[in-house]
This record gives structure tokens, C-alpha cells and sequence, in this order.
């Protein structure tokens, strides 16, 4: 071990003894663990890792700044449970991707940050190194676990630890902290091939205990309004038929959540979407399968959940499956916890529910049909209506028939009203194709999670995207047309944060500071590098352009000119406001 030249042997008839360094055994140790695809931005002292990667066959995607690079790392987790690599330098680098570290473990995502970090000795005694901070104690409260490697031989241990750490139990990011002094010390190559460890089983299976599925099952069987709530942690366990055969068994309707929408077709009879304000608070019994109670379900109380008041409980009993046992009872009693991973503990309420099941009492499935058959008619309404300018449900009508005619396609969404209108107007029809901003509402994950989507599965990707959240990741336009992805970016563009017909009231110099420029033309930010650009201000031209993207697989950002009256403030959410929240 050490960084001094491998021993010279004594004659010229011994051979030299085969050595391998830390770059070496970073790049062995992550392909035997199955993982073929770094996402990063290189630099000191990372560098020779993406080009030394590359070259013994991992794909090595370079972004134009490490937070869009932490993004795809983060959505590449949720897509194949396996940890998404994100690599940067040090300090600013490491900065940068630090955001999508916390998003990731904020979202239950596996992720690992592999950021390049200084000489030790200088960072402790704070001596002014180049790119100089305690990154390991930085990143430590915003993610699941954090390490870091100093000598070479436990390079294979630092990342069997960081995977098993980013996909166990609930998965989250995790920060492997590898000093600049890592990368060049060599060790004999057989030691370091030993040193390596091939994680066995890296997500166990957790099987609930079977008088918790009795409880559960109790408890929903009581029930004369059921409903089942899925979340993205359903979602990504990858359970999909267990689920959808659970659902149709016990005929009760369900919920999907954003990312959980597709897990069974949203146009499933017993989907309940469109009767979302109408089922949460007249169900008297709701099983929550990998969702969390928190401020995306009105905490489970509230008006939302037909409490009197905004902190009232509204009469709910709860079933919760969820891998974390700490999870229950974070916001509202949860009377039958049932604590494992989705898939076994899908398959035992499934087993459980037998031959003589009951299916939900047909009143309570008739007002449920009645109510979403309505607003559905009222939604088909809006949607064919064909105002001039464009609005959102104009736009949006043709992006849910171009989704309608490509399931297989990947829907990112980023935005407010963008957001908002394009998870309730646009349905999905196969599980894990709605990428969107997740537990903290976050702006940016647009082309990360673009760039992601379509070097992980191969299929196109269709972007939605408000012309606001766009700009926080604008730049990787560039990265799709250097790789050629077949992403299509759909900017509806109402001129600013929200929407873009605000004033600054003093009349003073500058604009508002919702307001952006106005008719800007975001599609010549894609032919700058090559891709397509299209300039769309009709349903019609929106739609050309959008057909023609999927037929090519080309790179393209089609600038769909909307409104710039449509659109409310923060969307969906306008009463978290401070403001309104005093009101
Ligand atoms: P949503 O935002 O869609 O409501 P959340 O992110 O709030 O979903 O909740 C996801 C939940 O799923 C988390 O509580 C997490 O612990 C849980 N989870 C993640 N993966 C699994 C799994 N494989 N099995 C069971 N629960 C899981
Ligand atoms: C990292 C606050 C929430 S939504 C949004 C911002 C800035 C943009 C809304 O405008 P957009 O969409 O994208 O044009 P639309 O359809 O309503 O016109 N910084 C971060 N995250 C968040 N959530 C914000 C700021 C925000």
C-alpha cells in the first residue's frame, strides 16, 4: 500500500509484480456491483476516474453542472433500485451536488455523491488547500449515511457500505468522501481484486409479521368506504403485478399518488383521481402503500380529509405499509402498521384476503363512479375548448394524446401550474413513467432527470416543463445533443414564475420579479447545439412538432407559447403561502 512506485523486482527474470491503484479499484468495485453508468462533472482530482471509467466500459454521462448530474444520478436510483453514481470534484463540486443528495434522501431515492476531496491534513488543520472543505461533515445531516476512504485496500468496503446504506431498508443518498491521495495508491493487484466485495443481497426482503397483515386485513374488511392511497415507494418497489392484482381483487378504489400514477393505468375503473376531494374525506378506511402522511396528504387531517378545521382529524382509520417502522404515526394515528417492503407485504394482505372476500359496498363505489364520471365530463369539456392564445389544457390535450398514443415514453414535469395541470389532465399508463418534483416540490430536476431517463431505459422521454422551472437546468440542453437523447422538451411558455403578465406597482426601473422577458424564444437554446427547435403557438403546430420529436428521437425543445394571464400563483398550493396562510 502506499503511493511509492510498485517494488522492483531483484532480476530481470522475475516479473514485476502486477500492482492496481484507487482509480483502478473504485471503477472494479462498482462494476461488480452491476453498476454500468456514472453521471458527473470532471475535474481535479477526478478527472482520470470518468476518462479511466469510460475506458473499461462504464458509461460515463458528463453534465454541465453537478446539481442536474445529482438529479439523473438520484431518478436513475428510483428507477432500477440500484444506487444512481453521481461524481463531482470537491468543494464547489461537491456543493453543487449536495442539493440532489438531500433531495434523494428526501424523496426515498438510493443515491451515492462520489466527490473528489482535498489533502486531509490540510482540510483538518484548515490550512488553505485548493478547493479546501470537511466535506464528510457536511454532507453527514443530508443524507442517510456518509463515509469515507482513505487507503486503497478498503476502497471495496467504502462502496459495498455506500450501496447497501442507499438501497436497504427506506433507500436514501449516501456521500462516499475519496481524497485526492485515493486515486493514485497502488497496491498488488491480486490483494486489491480480494479487497473487492460483491454485496450479496443488498436490499433484504422485509416480511411483515403475519398478526400485522391480520390486523390490516381486520381492519380494511370492516370497512364500508375503503380506499387505497399509492405512493412513489410503491412505485419503486417494483411490485407492480402484486399490486394491481391486490386492487382488483378487493375491488377498492384507489389514489395514485404523482409518481405512483400508472402503476395501474390512471383510466383503471377503480382509479379514483378524478374524485380525489370527494374520496379522502368520505373514506372511513384508507391503506397508504409506500406514501408518507406528510403536507402532499394534508398530514391525513384537515378539511382535505374532512376534519372541521385545518388540524382536525377527519374520523380515518389507517392502514400504513411502509418499510420504515418509524413511520407510522408521524402525522395521525396509524391504527394497523404494516412494516416491510411493498412487494412481501403486498403479497401477504394478498393471500390473506382468500377466496370469500367482499368486495366494498356497492353505494360507496357508486358515489365514487358518480362523482369522478362527472368531473371527467367536465375536464373533456375544458379540454376541447381551443382559445386563443394557448392555455395550459389546450397544450396539455395534446400532450396527454401524445403520451395516450406512446406509453412506453417517460414523462418528466416540472413547475406549478405546469405541474399541477399535467399530472390531473394527463394520464399514464405504465408504472414508473411520471418524473416529477417529488417530496419537496423542488425546481431543476427537468433535464437531470431527461438526461436519466433516457440513457436508463432506451425509451423517449417527454419533458413538460414551465418556462421558470426549465431555466434552473437549461444549460444540459447541451448534454442531450451531445449524447443525442431522444428527449423531447415541451416548454409552455406564459413569460414568467407562475404566469407573466405582472407589473413592478412603483413603476420604478425593474421588472416585476415574477417576470421574465417576454416572448422569449427558448427553442434557439437547443439549436445552438445542434438539436430541434420549434416555435409553436397552436394545439396544431404543438402537436406536429411533438409527433415528429418521437418519430425522430432527436433532441428537441419545442417552445409552446401559452397565456401569459394562465396560471395561478404557486399553483395547487397558493394557500402555503405565508401571506395566504394569514388570511
Ligand atoms: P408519495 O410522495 O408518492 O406520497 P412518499 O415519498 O411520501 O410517497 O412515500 C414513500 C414511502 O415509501 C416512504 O415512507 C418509504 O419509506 C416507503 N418505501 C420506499 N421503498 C419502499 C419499499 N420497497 N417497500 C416499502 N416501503 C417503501
Ligand atoms: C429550487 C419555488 C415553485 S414553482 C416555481 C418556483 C420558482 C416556478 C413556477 O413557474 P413555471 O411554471 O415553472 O414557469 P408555471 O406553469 O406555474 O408558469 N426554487 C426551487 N424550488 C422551488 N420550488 C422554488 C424555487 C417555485
Amino acid at each position: 500500500m502506499g503511493t511509492a512506485e510498485p517494488q522492483v523486482a531483484s532480476t530481470r527474470d522475475v516479473q514485476q509484480p502486477q500492482v492496481t491503484d484507487g482509480f483502478h479499484l473504485v471503477i472494479d468495485a462498482l462494476k461488480l456491483n452491476g453498476i454500468d453508468t456514472i453521471f458527473g462533472l470532471p475535474g481535479i482530482p477526478i478527472t482520470d476516474l470518468t476518462r479511466k471509467a469510460q475506458a473499461a466500459g462504464l458509461r460515463v454521462i458528463s453534465f454541465r453542472h453537478e446539481q442536474n448530474a445529482g438529479y439523473a444520478a438520484s431518478i436513475a436510483g428510483f428507477m432500477t433500485q440500484k444506487p444512481g453514481i453521481c461524481l463531482t470534484v470537491s468543494a464547489p463540486g461537491f456543493l453543487n451536488g449536495l442539493t440532489a443528495l438531500a433531495n434523494a434522501t428526501t424523496n426515498c431515492f438510493p443515491m451515492i455523491l462520489i466527490s473528489g476531496s482535498s489533502e486531509r491534513e490540510i482540510v483538518d488543520l484548515q490550512q488553505g488547500d485548493y478547493e479546501e472543505m470537511d466535506q464528510l461533515a457536511i454532507a453527514k445531516p443530508l443524507c442517510k449515511a456518509a463515509f469515507r476512504v482513505l487507503h486503497a485496500e478498503d476502497i471495496g468496503v467504502g462502496i459495498a457500505r455506500a450501496i447497501r446504506a442507499a438501497v436497504s431498508g427506506r433507500p436514501g443518498g449516501v456521500y462516499l468522501d475519496l481524497p485526492a491521495k485515493l486515486f493514485p495508491q497502488t497496491i498488488d493487484a491480486e490483494a486489491g481484486r480480494k479487497s473487492l466485495i460483491k454485496v450479496v443481497d443488498p436490499a433484504p426482503r422485509q416480511i411483515p409479521a403475519q398478526d400485522a397483515v391480520q390486523r390490516a386485513l381486520e381492519l380494511l374488511k370492516s370497512a364500508k368506504r375503503p380506499l387505497i392511497v399509492l405512493g412513489k415507494g410503491a412505485a419503486y418497489a417494483q411490485a407492480d403485478e402484486e399490486i394491481k392484482s391486490f386492487i382488483e381483487k378487493t375491488g377498492i378504489p384507489y389514489l395514485p399518488m404523482s409518481m405512483a400514477k400508472g402503476l395501474l393505468p390512471d383510466t383503471h375503473p377503480q382509479c379514483a383521481s378524478a374524485a380525489r376531494s370527494f374520496v379522502l374525506p368520505e373514506a372511513d378506511v384508507v391503506l397508504l402503500i409506500g406514501a408518507r402522511l406528510n403536507w402532499l396528504l394534508s398530514h391525513g387531517k384537515g378539511k382535505t380529509w374532512g376534519g372541521k378545521s385545518a388540524k382536525e382529524w377527519g374520523g380515518q382509520k389507517f392502514v400504513q405499509v411502509d418499510i420504515s417502522p418509524q413511520e407510522a404515526d408521524s402525522n395521525v394515528r396509524i391504527d394497523a402498521p404494516v412494516v416491510g417492503d411493498v412487494g412481501s407485504c403486498v403479497s401477504r394482505l394478498l393471500a390473506g384476503i382468500g377466496s370469500n372476500w367482499t368486495k366494498p359496498p356497492a353505494e360507496w363505489l357508486g358515489a365514487v363512479a358518480e362523482r369522478k364520471n362527472k368531473n371527467i365530463a367536465k375536464m373533456a369539456e375544458t379540454l376541447a375548448k381551443d382559445p386563443t392564445p394557448m392555455n395550459f389544457h389546450s397544450a396539455l390535450n395534446v400532450v396527454r394524446d401524445i403520451v395516450k398514443a406512446n406509453p412506453d415514453a417517460i414523462l418528466v414535469n416540472e413547475g406549478a401550474n405546469a405541474l399541477d395541470f399535467t399530472r390531473s389532465i394527463v394520464d399514464m399508463y405504465q408504472p414508473r413513467k411520471r418524473l416529477d418534483v417529488g417530496t419537496w416540490g423542488v425546481m431543476g430536476v427537468g433535464m437531470g432527470f431527461s438526461v436519466a431517463a433516457a440513457v436508463v431505459s432506451g425509451q423517449p422521454v417527454i419533458a413538460v416543463e414551465g418556462d421558470s422551472a426549465f431555466g434552473f437546468s437549461g444549460m444540459e440542453v447541451e448534454t442531450l445533443c451531445r449524447y443525442n437523447l431522444p428527449v423531447c422538451v415541451v416548454i409552455l411558455n406564459n413569460n414568467g414564475v407562475y404566469r407573466g403578465d405582472e407589473v413592478n406597482p412603483t413603476g420604478g426601473r425593474d421588472p416585476a420579479p415574477l417576470v421574465f422577458v417576454k416572448d422569449a424564444r427558448y427553442e434557439k437554446l437547443m439549436e445552438a447545439f445542434g438539436g430541434v427547435g420549434v416555435h409553436a403557438t397552436t394545439p396544431a403546430e404543438l402537436r406536429e412538432a411533438m409527433e415528429q420529436a418521437i418519430r425522430s428521437r432527436k433532441p428537441t425543445l419545442i417552445n409552446a407559447v401559452i397565456d401569459e394571464t394562465a396560471g395561478t400563483e404557486s399553483g395547487r398550493i397558493t394557500s402555503l403561502n405565508p401571506t395566504a396562510k394569514k388570511k
